[in-house]
């Protein structure tokens, strides 16, 4: 059934349309505190010493490079960290240093936990679905409830409300409240969907992948690790996007890979236009599931490079987080964006120089220093929310948050002028450090012409 689309004057038929790519800002309070279950980099480097700083500017880098190259290219602000309105609501009272003092004291977790920069990894912010796929043709937007872990479900409501600060018109977008946040709807965003097309602009398949099936007790479940994303999750988000069920496919994650530390599936595969890349662990049943895409994407030929054990061993791909890059269309073919510790895992490496002496789509590789995110499991991929949209839906939506090369000149001085160089576990404790947080964000929201998003903005 195709509804009546206001922007087209019926017609369904949307124009050129590009990838923007949203990365999220690191925030101020950006630190390593060991909250990921199931994500190696977390654990293993729980209380270093983290720069916010650094961490920004490369994050920022990476950004300029990908817009420099002609790539549609914006910014998704942090969020308010550490989070008051949630102490508050955890039965904290009195002045904002009373209650920093008494939860550092009572509960250090709970203080790193409400302070977390988590919102940086915008590939859990939401999943998006674009006009070509929709019934009604408007993008769907559906925040990630984060359900599976307490520093990550606190980002939902405020993603809601900065997503609808950016793609304000109900013309052209749609936009879902977050899933009811309970193990069983856990979902946790883009970082496990991924979208087959021949061009970004035409109908695609949407497949999700889940970790587990939360109402079917004997599917087979990761030992070790939990399994974030659940079945009944990606069905209720291909439902409430209005997809056509002949269109989309949902795959099981391979429990194993879950337990060796693929706490995404963009840890272990990510995929372009018709091209998947994947490692040969990546899905339960790999086989079915080629297959099923290869059905429902009709006459458009499925793409696969397949990464064997032998060629790259798992415990390499999520050490180097090979699959976590961005797989990006440029001209004449695809960008591979990997981070720099692709090249210092001689099995990636190798195989990397293989790809691009091979008959493949991939025509060049960036590597990108992203060290300080990627100490907290998050790559080139973590970092980045990919929304198709047509030139008219560009022109629809708030211009503030593209990059251009203003844009970047002012956060990078933006980001120098309010980020610590370092940042250690006790500091988060510090007053002063809740009012730059406060101070840089309220600047931000200048810059970015965004409005009032922040609740301490609404504070009187
Ligand atoms: O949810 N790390 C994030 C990393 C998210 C990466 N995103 C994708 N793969 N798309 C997570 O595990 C660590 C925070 C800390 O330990 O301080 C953290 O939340």
């Amino acid at each position: 059934m195709d509804t009546y689309n206001p922007r087209n004057g019926g017609k369904s038929n949307p124009g050129p349309c590009r990838e923007l790519n949203l990365d999220g800002l690191v925030g101020p309070t950006h630190n390593y505190a060991g909250l990921a279950r199931g994500n190696l980099a977390s654990s293993s480097n729980a209380n270093q010493v983290s720069s916010p700083q650094e961490a920004a500017l490369q994050g920022l880098a990476k950004m300029k490079a990908l817009a420099d190259k002609g790539l549609l290219q914006g910014v998704l602000p942090p969020q308010e960290r550490p989070h008051m309105p949630t102490l508050r609501r955890l039965g904290f009272t009195g002045t904002e240093e009373k209650i920093l003092a008494r939860v550092s004291q009572e509960s250090p977790e709970l203080l790193s936990a409400v302070s977390s920069a988590s919102s940086m990894w915008t590939a859990n912010a939401a999943t998006v679905s674009p006009a070509a796929d929709t019934v009604d043709h408007r993008v769907h937007f559906t925040p990630a409830n984060l359900a599976s872990s307490f520093h990550r479900s606190l980002e939902a409501s405020e993603t809601g409300r900065i997503l609808r600060s950016i793609f304000t018109d109900d013309a052209w977008f749609a936009h879902h409240p977050s899933l009811p946040p309970v193990s069983q709807f856990g979902d946790e965003g883009a970082a496990n969907h991924t979208r087959l097309c021949p061009s970004h602009g035409k109908p695609g398949v949407e497949l999700f992948v889940y970790g587990q099936m939360a109402f079917d007790s004997r599917a087979a479940m990761p030992q070790r690790f939990p399994a974030r994303q659940t079945l009944e999750a990606s069905r209720a988000v291909a439902r409430l996007h209005g997809l056509k069920p002949e269109r989309v496919v949902f795959a099981q994650q391979n429990p194993a890979a879950i337990d060796a530390g693929v706490f995404h599936n963009d840890v272990i595969a990510v995929g372009n236009e018709n091209l998947l890349f994947y490692h040969e662990l990546a899905f339960l049943n790999e086989e079915p599931l080629l297959a099923e895409l290869r059905e429902k994407l009709g006459n458009t030929p499925l793409e696969t490079l397949r990464v064997a054990s032998d060629q790259v061993p798992l415990e390499d791909a999520v050490a180097s987080y090979l699959f976590n890059s961005q797989l990006l269309s440029v001209d004449g073919g695809m960008l591979l964006v990997v981070p720099g510790e692709c090249r210092e895992v001689t099995s990636v490496s190798r195989y990397l120089d293989e790809v691009l002496a091979g008959d493949n789509a991939i025509r060049a590789i960036e590597t990108f220093d992203l060290r300080q995110s990627m100490r907290n499991g998050g790559g080139p991929a973590c970092l980045r929310l990919r929304v198709a949209l047509d030139d008219d839906a560009v022109a629809a939506m708030n211009q503030g948050v593209l990059l251009t090369d203003e844009l970047y000149e002012r956060l990078v001085a933006w980001v120098q002028g309010h980020y610590r160089e370092e940042l250690l576990p006790e500091d988060l404790a510090d007053p002063s450090l809740l009012q730059e947080s406060r101070h840089a964000l309220d600047e931000l929201t200048g810059i970015l012409g965004l409005g009032s998003i922040y609740d301490f903005q609404h504070e009187v």
